[in-house]
């Protein structure tokens, strides 16, 4: 990868930080930024518990568990998918105030989400293909990120359990990683489970292998974007009923239910 002195960091992880304006400046240079403690001890176990149950239900019932950019040979690793309808826990994460309050900062408002999902990587699990999240978006990008992702770790992200890796700076080049960029050097998001770890859409990244032998590493993926793409999960579909029913205005907003300019009924925001 070709970037100038100035953009040129080496494979440096931002120090963890709760400070918003602090992460936001680790957001424009790194284009990534950890929040610790993001959840409460309670949120993290019922989160957790409910993750690893729905999977297994997934498992038993021969569910998907694949994703078209996961390798092959990735079988050890286990997607989850939707699980905001999965447990209200969920919803906990995808609105949660540090989702949302970077959401506004970094892609304006309205914005949607795309999907909350999860990846559970398992021992031996292998490496996710080299990308960028906003692939859909034809290039030449413009010149701000048009998502964000907000991982929750449910356990331990660790160099040897398969954290997600990235490639700092990477989003200052604005463009997708090309087939001769695929194996370039990254470095592993280490965090603690309860950690977010924030990075937004033109970041490479790609899930790590899985080097442990005994040891499961459980991300739950919240996806947003710009509100003039369409979300990755169809919400009018598969939202279980009642958490429309009960949502904010800022989930309303995030999944489509409010809306301006776009999105609307007879010219209108249809909540
Ligand atoms: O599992 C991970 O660590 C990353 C997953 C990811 O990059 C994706 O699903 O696009």
């Amino acid at each position: 990868m070709m970037m100038d002195s100035e953009e040129r960091e080496g494979l440096v992880v931002p120090t963890p930080t709760r400070d918003f304006e602090e992460g936001l400046e680790n957001l424009r240079r790194y284009g990534l930024t950890i929040v610790p403690d993001a959840l409460s001890a309670r949120q993290l176990m019922e989160a957790r518990d409910a993750l690893y149950r729905a999977a297994e239900s997934d498992a038993q019932r021969k569910r998907s568990t694949r994703f078209s950019l996961d390798y092959e040979t990735d079988l050890s690793n286990r997607r989850v998918w939707n699980v905001l309808s999965r447990d209200p826990v969920f919803e906990d994460l995808a609105f949660h105030d540090i989702a949302v309050s970077h959401v506004k900062a970094m892609l304006g408002w309205p914005a949607l989400l795309g999907n909350l999902s999860a990846n559970i990587t398992g021992p031996g699990g292998g490496e996710m293909i080299l990308h960028a999240d906003q692939i859909f978006v034809p290039e030449p990008w413009p010149p701000v990120p048009q998502g964000l992702n907000v991982a929750w770790c449910l356990d331990d992200f660790t160099d040897e359990n398969g954290a997600t890796r990235f490639v700092p700076g990477s989003h200052r080049l604005n463009r997708a990683p090309r087939e001769d960029e695929l194996q370039s050097e990254t470095v592993a998001m280490e965090a603690p489970a309860g950690s977010a770890l924030i990075f937004e859409s033109r970041v490479w990244h790609k899930t790590g292998h899985n080097r442990s032998r005994n040891i499961f590493r459980a991300g739950v993926f919240g996806w947003y974007h710009n509100h003039i793409y369409r979300p990755q999960e169809n919400w009018f579909l598969s939202l279980r009923p009642e958490i429309r029913q009960f949502a904010s205005d800022d989930a309303l907003t995030l999944l489509g239910w409010k809306s301006e300019g776009l999105g609307l009924v007879n010219g209108m925001s249809p909540a």
